[in-house]
């Protein structure tokens, strides 16, 4: 008879007081009920499969917690669900020099892996503004993307082994840390991006990089939106870019205010393109900038001069996140190709600006990967239940824009609980079904994060 949860766990290994209910049953979303029946934090591998025999045997639902930064209620807890939080599983295990890979423990904080990368003169490049609190192992849940994909891809590239437990409390060693590996199906990538829904990622062969050379940061007034495109088309002609990143007047404006920052031009412009590259390119970033400016693409610029203003510069764009949470943001987090970039956006813009003439809009994201993030700000004095609303009723038809380009209505944050009921703008029926069978052989009991990503 599988044993319950307190023979599982210590008494500092389960918490059901309703403060730790609260804290460690949600993510960053503010639009779902949080209501897990307990708090589990296993220290093993041993103890997470325990967790899933007994919660296979007993039809209990877990539902995975890392940072708890996710923007999609991938990690939120409604149901009475047991919350797996694997704050206490936080440990970087190995480091081989010679792979140049770090074997990561699921809780391991981004930045601990950041940092450790760097003491062993080497990178780990994926990066966006939430790694101070993300745990490795929701990045490789949802396949977290960030600030620097254009030039180094999604963390799904940086994932060398796996190690997953199954909704059979089987434990699933994938890839080994090899570079090849031709036998077979990769499983590494099924589980990369799955959300927790057909198994809990307990650790992580991390790859790691050289280390980049000093960066420069350019910020650039652009006058129409679809100017930022040819802007990014020109630079990339002759500079390898690190990043090539946009925000609106509106998200700049959030910024200055919530963090006290000087504006990076003299005039506003109605949005801005942060652009960072090489040393070495600096020549030929600087005949680029000289060339938009006068082929009338760009209004102003300011590059950095030092390691400081540059970190200044990025304050701009990494703080957009923060400064708008105050305004209880609806998300939208869109891709398309870069091609389909021009027309999608003066669509998607004109419709919103239809949509929602009394909301204030936020645009902002990456846009040299074709990823847009629209945030529309709830006015201070609408409820925020009719404000969601309001907004979810509008989606559909932002989603047909994405849908009529072959995009995707969740570009890097996931799907969860958010986007789950418009994932069929995105993924064909036949996508779902075979989504959803796979889920059938790795959690037979669908206890794996049930209702996450689809039904
Ligand atoms: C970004 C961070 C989360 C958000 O800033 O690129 O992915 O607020 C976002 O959209
Ligand atoms: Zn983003």
């Amino acid at each position: 008879m599988p044993q319950a949860l307190d023979e599982l766990f210590s008494d500092k290994q389960l918490k059901r007081d309703s403060e730790s209910l609260q804290r460690w049953g949600c993510d960053r979303t503010s639009s779902f009920d949080i209501a897990p029946s307990a708090i589990v934090f296993p220290e093993s591998v041993a103890e997470v499969q325990a967790l899933v025999r007994y919660a296979k045997e007993e039809g209990v639902a877990l539902v995975p917690s890392g940072g708890r930064t996710g923007l999609s209620g991938g990690a939120v807890a409604s149901h009475g669900e047991v919350v797996v939080s694997f704050d206490r599983m936080n440990k970087i295990l190995e480091f081989n020099a010679t792979d140049r890979l770090v074997t990561c423990q699921a809780g391991v904080i981004t930045q601990t892996l950041q940092e450790f990368a760097v003491e062993k003169g080497l990178f780990y490049p994926v990066d966006f503004a939430s790694a101070g609190s993300s745990q490795i192992g929701g990045n490789v849940a949802t396949n977290a993307g960030g600030i620097k994909v254009i030039r180094y891809g999604l963390t799904r590239d940086w994932v060398a082994g796996l190690r997953v437990v199954t909704g059979d409390g089987e434990l699933i060693d994938c890839n080994q840390g090899l570079i090849k590996n031709a036998t077979g199906y990769d499983l590494r990538h099924l589980f990369i991006g799955s959300e927790g829904t057909l198994g809990f990622i307990v650790e992580a062969d991390m790859r790691l990089t050289r280390q980049p050379q000093p960066q420069y940061v350019m910020v650039l007034g652009v006058r129409q939106f679809g100017d930022i495109l040819k802007v990014l088309a020109h630079f990339q002609e002759s500079v390898s870019l690190s990043a090539f990143e946009f925000f609106s007047e509106t998200a700049l404006q959030k910024v200055i205010a919530h963090r006290d920052l000087q504006r990076p031009l003299a005039g506003s412009a109605d949005f801005y393109a942060l652009i960072e590259f090489d040393e070495t390119a600096l020549d030929a970033a600087s005949r680029a900038f000289e060339e938009v400016l006068a082929n009338g693409w760009v209004s102003d610029g300011v590059m950095s001069q030092s390691q400081a203003q540059a970190a200044a510069l990025w304050q701009l764009r990494e703080g957009i996140s923060e400064s708008i949470a105050e305004f209880t943001p609806y998300k939208n987090d869109l891709s398309v190709r870069v091609s389909q970039m021009p027309g999608f956006i003066d669509d998607v813009d004109a419709l919103v600006r239809a949509s929602y003439p009394d909301f204030e809009v936020c645009w902002y994201g990456h846009i040299g990967d074709g990823n847009l993030h629209l945030n529309i700000l709830k006015p201070a004095d609408l409820d925020v239940t009719e404000f969601f609303a309001r907004c979810h009723e509008i989606s559909p038809r932002i989603f047909e824009q994405v849908s009529a380009r072959n995009g995707s209505i969740s570009a890097e944050h996931g799907v969860g609980l958010l986007k789950r009921d418009f994932l069929g703008y995105t993924r064909s029926k036949s996508e779902v079904a075979i989504m959803q069978a796979v889920k059938k052989i790795l959690d037979p009991a669908a206890i794996m994060n049930p209702g996450k990503l689809f039904q």
